[in-house]
């Protein structure tokens, strides 16, 4: 091997102050795990693949892990509150409702990384801790980001069995749909209170070494119709995208504003989820009894005018209300569920991605219109 081949991959390494593997997991406390799992097996096509209860030993929890590709989350329940953490989760969904807890991160190095994220600032939720089993080991750490929720750094690398050492391998709840609904996690969104989305910007751009990316919501189209800011961090690969969201002072009540009064602060938004193929992906979930937000056909009647060509016919995307967005890089398809609890807080977004790699700016004024739609049925606008 010459020098050069040899530090190359170093120098690289080095340069990059936080590295990151991509998205763990997606940790949801949930009132009835069972019942989630089943949601999120037969309304969103994933896979039931790890469980730890009181069958193998975990008596105060049940934790059921679901994947679809490399998206993977995790539903966890108190059975019976016995120590400080199943205390936590018990108040957590009596706070909250169903909610994230954790955007658990892999990281290369969960010591390195925690230690890099104390010394620039971050709040120390768990100090690096291995779990053993006969799959092996892994290296957990946890950092206090907005809200309650915490980001869990991951080493796998010594590990490989099915989620954690504890978690037992499972069957799928129930046959998984012949189309893959999605395959990997896009980006996860937080909403922070008013006044604090540069603050929780600097924290990633300090704690992480995260990047600011283009797309933002600015004041100018936010005292117009979005009643919300918005800007965009992620690490240097564009694996991890986090965009954070405040209310803006507008017109109406922000649509920030609802998630924060019934949510009870800050907290996770939406998770936005990558397929190949969203027709057959909304087709699939709309006829499992997934409920998305309404597009009116006025957004259709221009749409080809601006967007260009897209893999699907502006008439098919009319049927299945999907929206689409153009810029420099490509073009993006997405999607918005309802809120997925009783609470008007945590939804999902389904995305499909053709270079562009925005967040669909095109379609904030018809999306934020649509949002406001259901606000208003809530009586909360
Ligand atoms: O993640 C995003 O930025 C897009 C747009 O309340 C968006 O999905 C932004 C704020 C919001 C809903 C969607
Ligand atoms: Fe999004």
């Amino acid at each position: 091997m010459t020098q050069t081949t040899h530090h190359t991959p170093d120098t690289a390494r080095q340069a990059d102050p936080f590295p990151v593997k991509g998205m763990d997991a997606v940790v949801f406390a949930v009132g009835n795990a069972k019942q989630a799992a089943h949601y999120y097996s037969t309304a969103f096509g994933m896979r039931l693949v790890a469980y730890s209860g009181p069958e193998n030993g975990s008596r105060e929890t049940a934790s059921y892990v679901l994947e679809n590709g490399s998206a993977r989350f995790v539903f966890t329940s108190v059975i019976k509150a016995a120590t400080a953490w199943g205390h936590f989760l018990a108040r957590h969904v009596a706070e909250h409702g169903d909610g994230v807890i954790d955007l658990a991160i892999e990281v290369p190095d969960a010591r390195a990384a925690y230690a890099h994220a104390l010394e620039h600032g971050a709040r120390s939720v768990a100090e690096p801790y291995e779990l053993k089993d006969e799959h092996g080991t892994v290296v957990l750490a946890a950092i206090a980001t907005y809200g309650e929720t915490r980001h869990t750094l991951v080493d796998r690398s010594g590990y490989d069995g099915p989620y954690l050492p504890g978690f037992v391998t499972a069957a799928p709840m129930v046959e998984p749909p012949a189309h893959r609904t999605f395959q990997a996690i896009d980006h996860c969104v937080g909403n922070v209170e008013l006044g604090r989305m540069n603050e929780w910007v600097g924290f990633y751009n300090r704690v992480m070494g995260f990047t600011n990316m283009k797309e933002f919501v600015g004041d100018d189209i936010a005292t117009e119709y979005s009643a919300l800011m918005s800007k965009v961090v992620a690490d240097g690969t564009l694996k991890v995208k986090f965009p954070i969201n405040e209310p803006a002072v507008a017109k109406k009540k922000s649509q920030i504003d609802e998630y924060l009064e019934f949510y009870g602060g800050a907290g996770v938004q939406h998770i936005a989820l990558n397929t190949n193929d969203i027709v057959q992906t909304v087709r699939t979930m709309r006829a499992a009894g997934v409920q998305f937000l309404n597009t009116p056909d006025s957004y259709y009647d221009t749409l080809g005018e601006w967007v260009g060509d897209t893999r699907v016919p502006v008439e098919t995307l009319r049927e299945l209300k999907i929206l689409a967005d153009r810029d420099e890089d490509g073009y993006l398809l997405q999607i918005f569920t309802k809120p997925v609890q009783d609470r008007p807080t945590v939804f999902f977004e389904i995305i499909e991605r053709h270079g562009s790699m925005g967040f669909g700016k095109g379609n904030f004024k018809a999306l934020f219109e649509a949002i406001e739609r259901e606000q208003e049925k809530r009586g909360n606008l």
